[in-house]
């Protein structure tokens, strides 16, 4: 193992317990076993009982490492790293890092002091709110000293926040100690390729050691880094995530193969995310044509990935001050100049009730679900679809169809309902009165779902949704959407096996050429 200044050995005590650890995570084969399908994924529901309990205790409420969490618990960003030390093609330092944020968006910077007193405004506000990152606007560790004097003030203040962390990982191996010694327990590295070759097409320069270094030298520099960076952080016990982007025709299938290194170096979940790629982003993939995954591309991909380890599906390349729910921008309610005005009262009590209730009902949720997959388990059938589900939290049908921005796509079949992505969508709904465009728009984006399950629907887009042969569902407005996905299968099941019903196949549950991608 390459040695590098400034870091210390870890003890061998302290060797052996994540050692264990470590294998604890290779062996675990997905957050969602429960589901029966044996394939590794924490696209669908984990429960405690499905991982050892240390590694339960680091992700039941990360809504990032748990798919089922992300339903129930929010994540926050505060953008402190303006610097950043590597070139990326995809990015634009006009906006924040695309590594964990779509191009075009850009947050307002924040001192670590600012930084803090949002923070305990936002958890005062928000007591789902459990897990503090800092993923931008450049790379955390790029900007060490703003970056880690965040997270001194937040663990000094609310050590109840769980502190997460997203580099590119250039400086990683420097900072791994530091990192563990301000109890930083997660953290994500953007790897995008293990081949130098492939990195000269990515990277056009990093700059280290006082240089600026171009070309595949740079790329390998930056690709032993980053590996390196990730066995050591593993080594000490702290829960990896590799984001890796997928840019069609120079690492799509090179992918395959990061995916393996990463497994086998101890990373615990995979998140393949797609390319955006516009020229109105001034990137270099932008203004030079390159074009961003299909959604079956990105989706195949992540199927083949997903025999080797857990696959990250819920991503929402959220940007570098998001606030709330994945999938939810609460950052307007909570800018600078709002939080410096407020009064903060930071109440782990309040926060610590709040979430015990939430637990309850968490336990409530997958209680009702492996109820109604006991039932699924008897019917036998090949068939696998996807529905579409309008959801604004808490793991329940609980959105109108009008008022959905984005549908959350479960893939059904004898195995139970898997989380298998999102699609954005245009707002059918507009003050009032139903879009036209818009609807040909969701439409489009659903094509391939068998369903769509919403709190309520109105008569016209009930029409045009049944004409294009995908089914409006009402009826388990406001209840678990495991439970209804499965208990709808299983009707659906039983009335082709009675021949009241033909099955529609809509492509297999795979999401068909030019669906929409996530952006
Ligand atoms: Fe933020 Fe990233 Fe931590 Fe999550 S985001 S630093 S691991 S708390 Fe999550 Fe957002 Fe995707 Fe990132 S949805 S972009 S994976
Ligand atoms: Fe941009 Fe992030 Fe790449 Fe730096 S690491 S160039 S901020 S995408």
């Amino acid at each position: 193992m390459q040695q590098y200044p400034g870091v210390t050995s870890i003890s061998p005590q302290e060797k052996n317990l994540s050692a264990e650890l470590m294998q604890q995570v290779a062996e675990h084969k997905g957050c969602g076993t429960s589901g029966g399908s044996g394939k590794a994924s924490c696209g669908s529901s984990a429960a405690q009982g499905d991982m050892p309990p240390e590694i339960w205790e680091k992700v039941k409420n990360h809504p990032c490492y748990s798919e089922e969490a992300h339903h129930h618990y929010a994540r926050m960003h505060v953008a402190v790293a303006p610097a950043c030390n590597i070139q990326c093609n995809y990015c634009n330092r006009k906006y924040d890092c695309a590594n964990e944020s779509r191009p075009g968006v850009v947050s307002e910077k924040l001192t670590p002091e600012q930084a803090a007193k949002k923070v305990l405004a936002v958890a005062s506000t928000i007591p789902q709110m459990t897990v503090l990152g800092i993923a931008g606007p450049g790379d955390p560790l790029a900007n060490p000293e703003k970056t880690f004097k965040t997270f001194d003030l937040i663990y000094k203040t609310a050590p109840d926040i769980k502190l997460c962390l997203s580099t590119n990982g250039l400086a990683l191996p420097d900072h791994v100690d530091t990192i563990k010694s301000f109890n930083v327990d997660h953290v994500t590295i953007t790897i995008n390729m293990v081949d130098p070759e492939i990195g000269a097409e990515i990277y056009p320069w990093i700059f280290y050691k006082h240089k600026r270094i171009k070309g595949k030298e740079a790329a390998k520099i930056l690709s032993e880094h980053q590996l390196q960076g990730l066995e050591m952080l593993t080594e000490r016990g702290i829960l990896c995530k590799v984001n890796s982007v997928m840019i069609p025709g120079i690492n799509d299938q090179h992918l395959v193969e990061v995916n393996k290194a990463v497994k086998s170096r101890g990373a615990f979940l995979h998140n393949i995310m797609p390319l955006i790629s516009a020229p109105e982003h001034g990137t270099v993939f932008g203004l030079n044509g390159q074009r961003g995954p299909t959604a079956q591309e990105l989706k195949r991909l992540q199927d083949n990935c997903e025999g080797e380890m857990n696959m990250m599906r819920h991503c929402r390349q959220c940007r570098a001050d998001a606030v709330g729910l994945l999938g939810e921008d609460r950052s307007a309610e909570f800018t600078t100049e709002k939080i410096m005005a407020m009064d903060v009262q930071y109440d782990a009590g309040t926060r610590k009730a709040y979430q015990e209730l939430v637990e309850h009902e968490r336990q409530e949720k997958v209680a009702a679900k492996n109820s109604e997959l006991s039932e699924l388990a008897a019917q036998r059938s090949d068939i696998k679809l996807l529905v579409a589900v309008a959801t604004k939290g808490q793991g329940r049908i609980n959105e109108h169809f009008g008022h959905a921005k984005e549908f959350q796509v479960y893939e059904l079949s004898t195995a139970g309902a898997k989380f298998v992505g999102h699609r954005r969508v245009d707002l059918y709904c507009q003050g009032g009165y139903g879009e036209e465009d818009s609807l040909a728009t969701i439409i489009r984006a659903l094509n391939d779902c068998n369903a769509v399950f919403v709190a309520k629907i109105g008569g016209c887009p009930r029409d045009e949704l049944s004409k294009a042969g995908i089914q409006p569902v009402e009826q388990y407005a406001h209840e678990f959407i495991e439970q209804s996905a499965i208990a709808w299968f299983k009707d659906y099941l039983e009335k082709i096996n009675s021949g009241e019903i033909s099955h529609v196949r809509k492509g297999d549950a795979d999401i068909r050429q030019g669906a929409y991608v996530a952006a």
